[in-house]
Formats: C-alpha cells, sequence, structure tokens
C-alpha cells in the first residue's frame, strides 16, 4: 500500500519533470528502506557477556532476579518478553541457571511461545532437559542463592518462550522470547 503511493508519487514527479527513465527509478530498493530501519530501532541482536557461542555450543548465564525489577521476578532483568534470546537450530544449549532473588524460588524452561503468558503456564518443556527441576515449587524449586544447570538440544526452529512456571509468576511477567533461529541467528534483541 504505502510502497504503491510512493511509486505513484515518484512516478508524477518524474512525469512532472520531464523524466524518462521512470521505470528503472522505481527500484524497490528505497522503499524497503524504511521498514528495515524501523526494525533495527526496535532493537539491535547483541552479544552480551552472559551469551558465549562455541560452534554448535550455546551457554547462556540466566540469573533469576539479577535486578529487583518486578519484585527480582525477571531474566537478567527482564520481563514480560521484552528480551528475545535467539539460538541457531541444532544448538546445543546450556542454561546456567542462578537465583538471586532474595526471597522466592523461581524456574526457568523452554516452552511454547506466546505474546501474553497464560495464568498457568504448564511445566513441560519443548526440548528434552529445557526445564530445571520440581519446576512449580515454592518449596523444591531453584531456591534463592541456588543454581542449576540444563541442556538440551535446540532441535526445532520456532518462537518460543523462557519461562517461570512457579504459579503467577509468568503473567507477573516473568518470561521472555526464545527463538530457534532455522537462519543461524545467535544473540539477543533487547538484552537490559
Ligand atoms: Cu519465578
Amino acid at each position: 500500500m504505502k510502497r504503491t503511493a510512493f511509486s505513484t508519487a515518484l512516478f508524477l514527479g518524474l512525469a512532472a519533470c520531464g523524466g524518462s527513465d521512470s521505470a528503472e527509478m522505481e527500484a524497490p530498493a528505497e522503499t524497503a528502506a524504511p521498514a528495515e530501519t524501523a526494525a533495527a530501532d526496535a532493537g539491535q541482536m547483541t552479544m552480551p557477556d552472559w551469551y558465549s557461542m562455541d560452534g554448535e555450543n550455546v551457554t547462556l548465564d540466566i540469573v533469576a532476579g539479577l535486578t529487583d525489577k518486578g519484585n527480582y521476578w525477571n531474566y537478567n532483568g527482564a520481563q514480560f518478553g521484552e528480551m528475545t534470546i535467539s539460538v541457531p537450530v541444532g544448538a546445543n544449549v546450556t542454561i546456567n541457571f542462578e537465583n538471586r532473588d532474595p526471597n522466592m524460588a523461581h524456574s526457568v524452561g523452554i516452552s511454547e511461545g506466546f505474546d501474553t503468558a497464560p495464568a498457568i503456564v504448564e511445566a513441560v518443556a519443548v526440548f528434552d532437559g529445557a526445564i530445571s527441576s520440581n519446576p512449580t515449587s515454592m518449596t523444591e524449586g531453584t531456591l534463592p542463592g541456588q543454581s542449576e544447570t540444563i541442556t538440551f538440544v535446540a532441535s526445532e526452529a520456532g518462537e518460543y518462550s523462557m519461562v517461570c512456571y512457579i504459579a503467577g509468576h509468568a503473567v507477573s511477567g516473568m518470561w521472555v522470547h526464545f527463538v530457534v533461529s532455522a537462519d543461524g541467528e545467535a544473540g539477543v534483541m533487547g538484552a537490559m
């Protein structure tokens, strides 16, 4: 729609100037540029120091309650999908999970993607092993000061979520986007 209007304006402009090469001047590359700029403004892919990649091995150091944002219910300072972690399809992923929330147990796992977290996220990971132990338990999950490492193969490309399974946590914001990229993209958009 936008492009059509722009091309028409360009054509009319050229016609008014008496230009004759309007067909060549209407290359779509010019009209595509604004969309790319908008995407870049939405967030650059970065490689924060908590993300490392060695061949097919991706290691993510994920801290629950890195900051006190959202009463510590955040992953590396991010909530409500404001951050997107991408790993290449087929990656061997290690998540070193640490809970620095002084008050509350948390968990981490990779579940189906969403834009708004449901009230209850079923504690079933989309990849074997992609969930911390006792993920729904406030007394036996990953307690304040505890750490746990989980490993899994990101075997299928898609848009998933990294989520806390303790009741009420995801819906209160304790989730971020997790993308398994068919194009091999690796890094983080919107890292805090
Ligand atoms: Cu939590």
